[in-house]
């Protein structure tokens, strides 16, 4: 999971950019995730706008816009601001806060609680480091590392890498690199893999050695640097490529997430783990309305009752598509 999402490049990018930061305040500040989620799908809608937007009544013709965004696009187009966000930038609980939350380990409850005991800077955090978990420590050690995007390129070369490694490990191995990178993104904010393996499925053993083998063997190799959590089935760490001869400078530590998944469980997972976010929603809600509930692990038809049945069989990403009769999108159209 990354922090900080891609800016949106648009015609409206000065309405998609408040928008956003609008929506993170909700989620951090106010722990308000109905409000995230409403301005996040707002932003998307109006990021998919192929005009350039005049005013708030033409926005709110948009799906996800409604009238209290439609008076806010309408106050930033003519004053070029929003009272509301600067209200927010000058306060020191919000602006400390949003801060604080940039930290991997730190959520919105843990901001809160070191901003009442006076740390509201990056500086005062490593004062009291000490205070803080093993997450956290490693996330404010990388800081500034882990907030800047990974270039397109820079993903390429991981996954030849870990791919290779795989191989080379078990050459039964499957792994897919999901996020954004699937989605054909320029940047990424950090590296989401999904592990399986034919001998595993939801059927057999949990099986924790199929993914402590390859994070060991990451780890040997010098790639996986340190770990930030580590159960049977997820990984969440730290990497860093070697630097190669003809480059002088080296590569920065990324956030790299590795889930083992079941067999037969992994193409929900793979489409899941492609996201976006907003597309997951909304593929899920059209689930929802030709009868089926449709979640990371498996998609089951619903009873007349509302309750779900067994898992469907599913060995592709199409076949979960045509379950629910949704028109097969690529992984780069599926922002929403
Ligand atoms: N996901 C989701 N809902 C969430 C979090 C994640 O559906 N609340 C899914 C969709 C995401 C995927 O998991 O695409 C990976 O999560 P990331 O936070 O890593 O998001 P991305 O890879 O899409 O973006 P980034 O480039 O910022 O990492
Ligand atoms: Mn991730
Ligand atoms: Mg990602």
């Amino acid at each position: 999971m990354s922090k900080r999402k891609a800016p949106q490049e648009s015609l409206n990018e000065g309405i998609t950019d408040f928008l956003v930061e609008l929506a993170n305040y909700e989620k951090n500040v106010n722990r308000a995730i109905h409000k995230y989620n409403a301005y996040r799908k707002a932003a998307s809608a109006i990021a998919k706008y192929p005009h350039k937007i005049k005013s708030g009544e033409e926005a709110k013709k948009l799906d996800g816009v409604g009238a209290k965004i439609a008076e806010k696009i309408d106050e930033f187009l003519q004053t070029g601001k929003l009272r509301k966000l600067e209200k927010i930038r000058n306060d020191d609980t919000s602006s400390s806060i949003n801060l604080l939350t940039r930290v991997t380990g730190i959520g919105p409850a843990a901001a809160r609680k070191f901003f009442e005991e006076g740390v509201k800077t990056i500086e005062d955090l490593k004062k009291i480091e000490h205070k803080l978990n093993h997450h956290q420590q490693i996330g404010l050690k990388y800081f500034e590392e882990f907030e800047k995007r990974i270039p397109r390129a820079e993903m390429e070369k991981m996954e030849t890498l870990i791919i290779g490694e795989l191989k080379k490990i078990d050459p039964e191995y499957i792994g897919t690199i999901c996020g954004s990178y699937r989605r054909g993104a320029a940047s990424s904010g950090d590296i989401d893999i999904l592990l399986t393996h034919p001998n595993y499925t939801s059927h057999t053993e949990k099986q924790p050695k199929l993914l402590r083998a390859v994070v060991d063997h990451l780890e040997s190799i010098g790639f996986v640097t340190d770990t930030l959590s580590k159960g049977d089935t997820k990984f969440m760490g730290v990497c860093q490529l070697q630097q190669s001869d003809e480059d002088e400078e080296e590569c920065l530590h990324r956030r790299i997430d590795i889930r083992l998944i079941p067999k037969d469980q992994y193409f929900c997972g793979v489409l899941y783990f492609t996201g976006s976010d907003i597309f997951n929603k909304n593929m899920r809600a059209h689930a929802l309305e030709k009868g089926f509930t449709l979640n990371e692990y498996t998609i089951r038809p619903l009873g007349v009752t509302g309750v779900a049945g067994e898992p469907l069989f599913v060995d592709s990403e199409r076949d979960i598509f045509e379950y629910i009769q949704y028109k097969f999108r690529e992984p780069n159209v599926r922002s929403e």
